[in-house]
């Protein structure tokens, strides 16, 4: 289905979105931005889908924010347009989120690939945060994100400078998990999606929300999700499925309830 500057395509059980400004590799104004969190909105709501995948084009995930659309903000437009408020709908998302990413991923880009919970990258692409250079910041959870994922200090270093990270120093890094021919980022993908949706749907929605809260409250309320979140697990048809596949010596069949 088309919107006006996303694709989007089901196969299988997998729901794409591909960013779909070439002209202007892939940058983000705040249509886009919306029709991209609708999208993960609608496969997060579809029993069909299990996974979702963000992708590109050859030569850019995305070169960050519109800054033709940006330039002539105000703090006073910024503050009515809350352009903002649209992102945070991204960390509700339930199901799995990988991005592909081929080329670059800069500013709002790298943030949009930042929201993502899993990374697979072509060995030539290149992540940054350029803004420093007109003389901003990430705007869109990237001082928070990128140091969260990489440690404060190196954060510090790429934001500051505005230099580029290639796709192999990422990896190193643990900003991504995996990096891949260019021509293979869609093929391992896929591969990974796959593997996940032949997961318990009901796990992966557990452990997505336990391993999120780790970074954000103290290790015993974690735990507490953590225990919460596996006793919860027991109340599935998939946790009963699991464990009798497993004493009967045969692959489980997840039904997703
Ligand atoms: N915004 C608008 N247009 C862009 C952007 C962008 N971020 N990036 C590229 N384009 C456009 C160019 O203007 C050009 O258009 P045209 O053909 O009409 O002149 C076209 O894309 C192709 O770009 P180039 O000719 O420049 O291609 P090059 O291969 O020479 O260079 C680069 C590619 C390196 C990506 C270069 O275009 C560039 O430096 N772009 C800007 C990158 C940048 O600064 N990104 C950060 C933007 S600020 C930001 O992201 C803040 C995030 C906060 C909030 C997010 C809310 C959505």
């Amino acid at each position: 289905m088309s919107k006006q500057f996303i694709e989007t395509f089901v196969e299988d059980s997998v729901g794409f979105i591909q960013l779909n400004r070439p002209d202007v590799m892939n940058a983000l104004n705040r249509k886009m931005v919306d029709e991209i969190v609708e999208q993960l909105e609608a496969y997060d709501r579809d029993d069909s889908i299990s996974v979702i995948i963000l992708k590109g084009n050859e030569k850019a995930f995305a070169a960050g924010a519109d800054i033709e659309e940006m330039m002539d903000d105000s703090p006073l437009t910024l503050e009515l347009a809350d352009p903002f408020a649209v992102w945070d709908r991204m960390t509700l998302i339930k199901k799995p989120v990988i991005a592909a990413v081929n080329g670059l991923a800069l500013g709002g880009g790298f943030e949009l690939v930042l929201h993502s919970d899993l990374i697979v990258a072509g060995e030539s692409a290149k992540f940054g945060f350029p803004e420093v250079k007109l003389g901003v910041m990430p705007g869109a959870g990237g001082t928070q994100l990128l140091s969260k994922a990489i440690g404060k200090r190196k954060a510090l270093e790429f934001i500051w400078l505005g230099e580029s990270m290639s796709a192999d120093q990422a990896l190193q890094l643990g900003a991504i998990n995996r990096v891949v021919a260019d021509e293979l980022v869609m093929e391992e993908t896929i591969r990974l999606a796959n593997s996940l949706a032949e997961q318990a749907p009901i796990s992966l929605r557990l452990i997505k929300e336990a391993v999120n809260v780790a970074d954000e409250v103290p290790l015993m309320e974690g735990m507490k999700l953590e225990r919460k979140n596996f006793y919860l697990a027991f109340d599935s048809q998939d946790q009963k499925e699991g464990m009798q596949a497993f004493t009967e010596k045969r692959p489980p069949s997840f039904k997703g309830v």
